[in-house]
């Protein structure tokens, strides 16, 4: 992503204030206490997917339950329109620090909900440790190169659930 592509997102999204507020910024789609912002124009790879979520303050969505999972795959598909090219969507699912072990940038946290496709995760040649939703599968999960370029979805979280995390 060229510097260029940064402050015109930022343009977009203005960042200050972002994570103080109560309400999604625009653009962001509401569910519960997150806001969801599918990012379909700037193909990145994995790493720079969580950068430039990080920029808006937020991260690579950490899907937790089958009922976020249904939103996010409706929403996934219902964008799919807008760029048939993608491979899919980036989330933010890694098994890069241990094969096999896949745990969310967000929280550090190992999955207990996970939706991965039939035969996958594969780590095909070796080499698959970023989750992405799969388009070929219906965007169900499947692991995927890291450096592939698609699709992404960033989660941000509202103030209620920093709110609620501090007060534990
Ligand atoms: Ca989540
Ligand atoms: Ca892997
Ligand atoms: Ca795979």
């Amino acid at each position: 992503m060229s510097l260029a592509d940064t402050l015109f997102i930022q343009f977009l999204y203005p960042i200050p204030g972002v994570a103080l507020q109560s309400q999604c910024p625009n653009g962001w789609t509401r569910r519960e206490n997150s806001c969801y912002l599918f990012v379909i124009h700037v193909a990145n790879d994995w790493t720079e997917s969580e950068f430039f979520c990080q920029l808006l303050h937020s991260n690579l969505v950490e899907i937790e339950t089958s009922e976020e999972n249904a939103f996010v795959q409706k929403e996934a598909i219902r964008h799919s329109f807008e760029n048939r090219d993608s491979h899919g969507f980036w989330i933010g699912g890694t098994d890069a620090i241990n094969e096999g072990e896949w745990t969310w940038v967000t929280s550090g946290s190992n999955f207990t909900y996970s939706n991965w496709a039939p035969r996958f995760p594969d780590d095909y040649r070796g080499n698959e440790d970023c989750a992405e939703l799969h388009r070929d599968s219906h965007f169900l999960w499947n692991d995927e190169k890291c450096d592939h370029r698609m699709s992404f979805i960033c989660e941000l979280a509202l103030r209620e659930t920093y709110s609620t995390i501090i007060g534990k």
